[in-house]
């Protein structure tokens, strides 16, 4: 913070919920209602909103319970999203300060998306936040299923990300998911109806988060769905319920820096014959070869192709 008052803050806390002009700030597990003194500029930092979900902040005591944010901590990631179109400067800071971030995705009833979870993995490595893979309504699995599942299952794993197998109806799995939320603060983040709200309850019955709604009502009833709510846990940590995540025209990544966030290309991209390789039409790429050879699996590599595609096309909403 450059442009803050001089920092004599008396308590400090976390931004758990914004409505715009107010903050719900944890402060020691009491939550005090806020407001932002004056306008804060972040160095460097074109941002629609100044202070956001997630941030760590200094707050001044008032006489009447509530609080005037006077300070921001320097953030160490965010999770944020461009206005549309390509030359807009500003951007819109979802939520700040992320430990790791977690994609849930179902068997079934929505099945599962591979092209969802690729582009979320490219855009968390952007970030530099940790993410995972959690597989939820695995009570749901039959015959018919099982291999593919199997299959994406061991997929992910075999480049590196954690995957979880859950049933938020069986409880399956879930102890394993809690471990991994334990101390943190995770990003949770999925299509409509893979059981997102249904798991976490399950974590945290007092959540009490409104299940199977269809997304219609969702809109509705939630209003403003751009800003992030974080939820303490009790057995320590937050989650971050981001429905602005769920469709994510997130990525702004240039075509030629892609594969650089296809985190299995790597070893192989530095031996392809142009530098600046797009791993698509060039000649004697070590990627291509790479797939060819089963080292790079093809369903990945289609996936980079369609998102390099959307990019090219200079669309932020990358792939379908
Ligand atoms: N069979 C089965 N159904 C589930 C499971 N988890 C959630 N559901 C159902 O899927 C629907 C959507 O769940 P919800 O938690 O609202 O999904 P969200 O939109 O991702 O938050 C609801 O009808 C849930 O009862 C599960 O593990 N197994
Ligand atoms: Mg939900
Ligand atoms: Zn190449």
């Amino acid at each position: 913070m450059r442009d803050s008052p001089p920092k004599n803050h008396d308590e400090s806390g976390v931004v758990v919920r914004s409505t715009g002009s107010w903050y719900d700030v944890d402060v020691s597990g009491e939550k005090v209602s806020c407001r932002v003194r004056g306008k804060f500029r972040l160095a460097g930092v074109n941002q629609t909103n100044p202070v956001v979900v997630g941030d760590r902040v200094g707050l001044q005591m008032q006489e009447d319970g509530t609080g005037v944010i006077v300070s921001i901590e320097d953030r160490f990631n965010c999770i944020s999203r461009r206005a549309a179109g390509r030359k807009v400067g500003k951007e819109q800071v979802i939520v700040a300060n992320v430990d790791t971030a977690w994609i849930i995705q179902s068997v079934l009833l929505p099945k599962l998306n591979p092209g969802f979870i690729d582009r979320f993995i490219a855009m968390t490595d952007l970030y530099h936040i940790p993410v995972g893979v959690v597989i939820n309504k695995c009570d749901l699995i039959d015959e018919k299923i099982a291999d593919a599942i199997s299959f994406w299952s061991d997929l992910y794993k075999g480049i590196g990300y954690p995957v979880i197998h859950t049933s938020a109806s069986t409880g399956e799995g879930v102890d394993t998911f809690a471990a991994e939320l334990k101390n943190k603060t995770s990003a949770i983040v999925g299509p409509s109806g893979v059981g997102k709200s249904s798991l976490l309850n399950r974590i945290q019955p007092e959540l009490g988060l409104r299940v199977g709604d269809v997304s219609l009502r969702t809109q509705k009833g939630m209003h403003t769905t751009t800003f992030a709510a974080l939820y303490p846990l009790s057995f320590g940590g937050y989650v971050v319920d981001t429905p602005g995540l769920r469709e994510y025209g997130l990525i702004d990544i240039e075509p030629e820096t892609l594969s650089h966030h296809f985190v299995e290309f790597e070893s192989f991209s530095d031996a392809c014959k142009f530098p600046n390789c797009t791993h698509d039409h060039e000649p004697e790429c070590r990627v291509k070869e790479a797939v060819e050879s089963n080292e790079v699996s093809v369903e990945r590599y289609e996936s980079y192709l369609n998102m390099l595609f959307s990019l090219k096309q200079g669309e932020k909403d990358v792939g379908r």
